[in-house]
């Protein structure tokens, strides 16, 4: 970072921009300013220097939007000195607030009704009954939900289909339990409770492959088609069984949920500052007006799994944690929780690295791990998944760490559009359908991964990007963490999403962002 003041460093920087022949913004000027020291003269100026290189139509001047994404960039691979943040929060945009903050949430009353939530209900034992019990579990479940779709009405078991002369129409619906590609054909083994068939996607419909591409492994599909030689069916469509069109619930209170998670307290790169700044603003002591008024109206915190980095979730991740101890690190989260305003009521799920059991459905974080966030009464501890009815508006929550296996599965998604994965979720209704990869899913009699009632919102976390759609009229929200790049996501080319809360209002079911690393 250099030997140097401020000053020096404002001057330094400002020289080698007008050396190369640029002019400085005055609003550019300002944001260097505010960032004195933080990043290393050199690493500052090549960046700026290559993004002006590659600004077409060519430009002498440097503005604000360059700098500002050169610094995120910086930001992101970790070469911001965050340890010498805190004069910022003086000097940035999110005024300090004014006038009396008098929130309207404080005024109306919680209405919450927990719809699903497993805590209370794991029963796994983990043999081989049990697995085939959950399965059956599982297919029944999506049966009833699939039976619910006009064009799946008709369907036979296939054991009759087993039965049938060669060219007869056949409907079947069946779990996944083999998927092979064989160059432009795909091949499904598919069962249902007593029999097994298999069944043939053929290369000269392009569509239907394309759809046959989508299937994953252990989910529920229908298949039509026609019966072949050898008790093999040629399929003609694949239906999955989706989601109808869905009109949204709205709350009569005017009143917003904050949607976040992956807080990862106890890692090194834990960003405690920008946390800080989240809370000052939900106190409404920063920020101008329009923020304070959202502020002002945030009724629900969910935050969708990792509260703490935990401990050995694997190799060497001591040498990443700044607390190693997981029983301190809910201590520090507790500190941090204890500052939310009483009248906000915080929902939280556990995620894969909570001290809760790692398998799927995961109960609630308990309390002889995590004491201190016990004693914080606006704290609701929930299972993973959970659902819950906040003024009427229906929240699926889910750490997420399935969509990891649905990313390596499906072409043309990947972290940045990880909505696109969480959208697969709900064509398959199950927000864990493929068993034995990365996600442990336990054998439990009930299936709690079944997607039963669509959601007015579903929220998930893990892949730490914020990436936000509509499906069918459901709002899907990944929201990102409060994590900076760690190694292991460096090596893996993950740039995390920090610092961006995502708030929707329950009552117009609108979405409104707010960015705390633009506080610069
Ligand atoms: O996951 C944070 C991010 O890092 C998320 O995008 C997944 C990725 N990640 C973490 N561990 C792995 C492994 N083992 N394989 C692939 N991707 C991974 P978090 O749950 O916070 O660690
Ligand atoms: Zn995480
Ligand atoms: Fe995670």
């Amino acid at each position: 970072m250099g030997e140097f003041n401020s000053e020096d460093w404002l001057r330094k920087t400002v020289e080698k921009i007008l050396e190369a022949g640029y002019q400085v913004e005055a609003e550019a000027f300002n944001f260097l300013k505010s960032t004195s020291k933080l990043v290393d003269v050199e690493d500052f100026t090549q960046g700026i220097l290559k993004k002006l290189a590659e600004t077409s139509p060519p430009s002498i001047f440097v503005d604000k939007k360059i700098v500002e994404e050169v610094f995120n960039q910086l930001r992101s691979k970790n070469k911001v000195d965050t340890s010498k943040q805190e004069s910022l929060e003086k000097i940035g945009e999110l005024e300090v607030g004014k006038g009396v903050f008098r929130p309207y949430a404080k005024e109306v009353e919680a209405k919450i009704e927990v719809l699903k939530d497993p805590s209370k209900y794991i029963a796994s034992d983990g043999t081989m009954e049990s697995f085939s019990r959950y399965f059956r579990d599982r297919f029944k479940r999506l049966l009833k939900i699939l039976g619910e779709r006009l064009d799946v009405k008709g369907y036979t078991g296939i054991g009759s289909v087993l039965k049938e002369r060669n060219g007869a129409r056949v409907k079947i619906v069946g779990m996944v339990s083999e998927k092979i590609s064989r160059g432009r054909r795909i091949i499904f083994r598919v069962e249902d409770l007593e029999s097994s068939i298999t069944v043939l996607v053929q290369s000269t419909k392009p569509d239907l492959i394309e759809k046959a591409r989508e299937v994953l492994l252990d989910q529920i599909v229908c298949i039509t088609g026609f019966k072949s030689t050898n008790n093999l069916v040629v399929a003609e469509e694949i239906i999955m069984p989706d989601i109808p069109q869905h009109k949204s619930n709205h709350a009569e209170e005017d009143v917003n949920v904050v949607l976040t998670s992956d807080f990862h307290v106890g890692s090194k790169v834990f960003e405690e500052k920008l946390v800080k700044l989240f809370l000052k603003w939900l106190k409404g002591e920063i920020g101008n007006e329009k923020e304070r008024g959202i502020a002002g109206k945030v009724k629900y915190i969910i935050v969708a799994g990792d509260l703490v980095d935990g401990v050995g979730l694997y190799p060497q991740q001591e040498n990443e944690l700044e607390i190693k101890d997981v029983y301190k690190q809910y201590e520090v989260a507790a500190k941090i929780f204890e500052q939310v305003p009483d009248y906000i009521k915080v929902i939280i799920i556990p995620g894969n690295h909570d001290a809760t059991r790692k398998t799927l459905p995961q109960p609630a974080i308990p309390k002889k791990f995590a004491e201190p966030i016990y004693h914080i009464p606006n704290l609701i501890l929930l299972g993973n998944p959970a659902q819950v009815k906040l003024h009427g508006v229906n929240i699926l929550i889910h750490h997420g760490r399935s969509l990891e296996d649905v990313l390596a599965s499906l072409p043309n998604v990947n972290h940045q559009n990880v909505t696109i994965a969480m959208a697969h979720l709900l064509k398959v209704r199950h927000l864990a359908p493929i068993y034995g990869q990365k996600t442990p899913l336990a054998p439990e009699p009930k299936d709690w991964m079944v997607i039963e009632s669509v959601p007015d919102i579903y929220h998930t976390g893990h892949i730490h990007v914020f990436n936000h759609t509509m499906y069918k009229g459901v709002r899907l929200i990944n929201s990102g963490c409060w994590q900076r790049q760690t190694s292991y996501q460096k090596k893996m080319g993950i740039n995390p999403v920090f610092g961006v809360v995502p708030i929707v209002n329950l009552q117009k079911m609108s979405l409104t962002i707010m960015d705390f690393t633009k506080i610069f």
